[in-house]
This record gives C-alpha cells, structure tokens and sequence, in this order.
C-alpha cells in the first residue's frame, strides 16, 4: 500500500476533517487507481467503521429537506452528537446550483467546526446514492462521526436507494392534496420508518394536519417494513422548530427499537449482502465485456438478433456462457 495512503487513514482515523473529505473524494472518484487506493484505504479503517446512527432523509424538491436537516442537525449538535451530512442531490451534479442554495440554507450547520457536510454530486445510479455513498458513510464512521445523515432527492427510486445504506429512513413530504398522496409509491411508504410532513405552519397548516391523517390511513394499508417499529407519522415546520423535537425523538426511539430487536443488524446484514452481490455481478460484468470469446460472439449473436433467428434473451444467455 503507498505511503501516502496510510498516512490518509491514519489521518482519517484522528479524525481531521480535511482527511476525511480527501478520503471521501477519492472513494468517489471513477479512475482505476483512485478506486485501487480508495479499497485499501477502506480495508484500513473498516475496523473502526459501523458505530453510527445512519440516517436517511428523503423527500422531493422543495418539501424543505436542507432547512430541516439545518433544524435538526442544529439540534443533535447541541446535544453532544458528531454529525456528518452527506447530500446526495442530482441537480447539483452539474451546475452546482442547488449546492450554493444549500450552504445557505444550511449556514449555522455549515460554519459548525464539529459538522461535517458533504454534498456529493449524484454519479451515474439512478437517485444519486451508490457505492461512494456508501462509502462514505464507513468513512464518516473511522473517523469517529456518530450520526451520518444521508439525504436524498426523492424521485422514487432514490428512497429505495437511500434505504440500501442506512439504518432507518425519514421520509418528509410538504402539504398535499389528497390525490398528489396518491402518487407517492406504495414502495415508498413501505420503506418510511418515519414520515414528517413538513410546513405545518401559517397557511399549509391545515393541510400539513390533513396530509398526516391521510398518510396515517395508507400506511395502514401496507406491509410494516419490521415489527419492532411501526411507522410515526408527524407534522413539523422546519422554519419554526415547532415539533421538530417529536420528529428528533421519533427517530431516535426507532433507531433503539431497531437496534435492541435485532433489526437493525438484520438490515445491515442484508445490505452488506446485497452490495456484495451487486459489486459481484458489476465484476463479471468488466471481465465479460473484456472478454475475447465474448469480443468474437458479439457478431454472429447480434446478426442472428437482427435475422429473428435468436430473440436478445437467449443471446444474452450464449454472451453469459449461463446457456448453449
Ligand atoms: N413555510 C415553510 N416553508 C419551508 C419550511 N421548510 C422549508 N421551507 C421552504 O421551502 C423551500 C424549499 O426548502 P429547501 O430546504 O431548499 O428544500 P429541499 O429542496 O427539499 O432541500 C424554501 O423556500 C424554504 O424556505 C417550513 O417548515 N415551512
Ligand atoms: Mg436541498
């Protein structure tokens, strides 16, 4: 291992922040060598990874997601917690836009020393959170954050995302109509440990109140995500901290409920294994488009697709070598 790549660990793992932010750089960077050092210097800290409250916080655009995190991060701060935020949002991919909008909305968590906040751009996985995210998240944990949050756009594929590296998700959502209810996934819904509506405040009030009891009705219509917790749902104003201690506690009673029923070691397991198989396939994926025979197939297969003599089915299959 070079050098310079244990020095980054051991820095890490004093927890200096610039470290971390160059460790998180590196485990989210693409080139060959950068992800070669990126795995070593995850082999060498993941002793010290895994002490976390790994929260996620997901909603669409513009339910509030940076004033709320702004809100509650302010508030585990104040309570002694070492928070790291890591935001994952895909417009910011590019233009950098709705970075700059979020150090604003974010300022007093910003200009903390203990915070750490990471907006992260959102890569080529649908929804933003991959295997960096992930990452990240065990590197925030070496270097002694015991609160990550994680939050997420929210386009519906994200959530699921979200949920894949965290151990409980908070999905907030701002004052609807009752037919705009209807269009939040069932698939979602079955994932939210926690549901805040947000902007229960001023005009919206009422209809924050109203979106609550509605999201209470559909969530008793679908399969509890565990049995140790049943999901909360709350009204909040992120801009007024009214309620946002309900949504605090609701969250750190879940992550206690998950934690002393086992469910919280069960999710991770599944986790741990279902990025296991997903780096898996993505590897023989590289070996297979590498490969010679594969190289030499590739014609007569796709002549065959294009003939109708063979569907793309049975053609992937012979490229996989899974069929004669
Ligand atoms: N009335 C009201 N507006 C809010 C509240 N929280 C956020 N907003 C506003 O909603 C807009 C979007 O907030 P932002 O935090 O950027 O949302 P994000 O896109 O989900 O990160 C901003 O104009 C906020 O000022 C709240 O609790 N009440
Ligand atoms: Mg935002």
């Amino acid at each position: 291992m070079p050098a310079g790549i244990a020095a980054l660990a051991a820095a890490v793992a004093r927890g200096e922040r610039r470290a971390l932010a160059r460790a998180v750089t590196l485990a989210e960077s693409t080139r060959d060598v950068d992800r070669e050092h990126a795995g070593q210097l995850l082999a060498c800290v993941a002793g010290r990874a895994g002490g976390a409250l790994r929260l996620g916080v997901s909603g669409a655009p513009g339910v509030g997601k940076s004033t709320f995190i702004e809100a509650l991060g302010n508030r585990l701060a104040d309570r002694g917690r070492k928070l790291a935020v890591l935001a994952v949002d895909p417009s910011s991919a590019a233009a950098g836009g709705a970075i700059l909008g979020d150090k604003t909305r974010m300022a007093a968590l910003t200009r903390r020393a203990e915070v750490f906040i990471r907006p992260s751009p959102a890569g080529a996985v649908l929804g933003g959170v991959g295997r960096h995210t992930c990452d990240a998240v065990l590197l925030c944990e070496a270097a002694g954050y015991d609160t990550v949050i994680v939050e997420t756009v929210g386009v519906g594929q994200s959530e699921v995302a979200a949920a894949a590296v965290t151990d409980l998700l908070l999905l907030l959502l701002s004052p609807l109509a009752g037919d705009e209810l209807q269009g939040i996934k069932r698939g979602v819904m079955e994932l939210a440990d926690v549901v805040a509506v947000n902007k229960a405040d001023g005009e919206t009030l009422t209809a924050a109140t109203l979106t609550a009891a509605e999201c209470r009705a559909a969530l008793n219509l679908v399969r509890p995500r565990s049995r140790a917790w049943r999901a909360e749902v709350l009204t909040c104003s992120a801009h007024s901290g009214e309620s946002l201690a309900a949504v605090e506690d609701a969250v750190l009673r879940c992550h206690k409920a998950l934690a002393e029923s086992g469910e919280l070691e069960r999710r991770r397991a599944a986790q741990r294994e279902e990025r296991l198989w997903s780096e898996a396939a993505q590897r023989l994926l590289d070996k297979l488009r590498r490969d010679k025979k594969a190289a030499g197939l590739m014609p007569k297969l796709l002549r065959a697709v294009a003939a109708g003599d063979m569907t793309v089915t049975a053609a992937a299959g012979k490229l996989a070598g899974v069929e004669k």
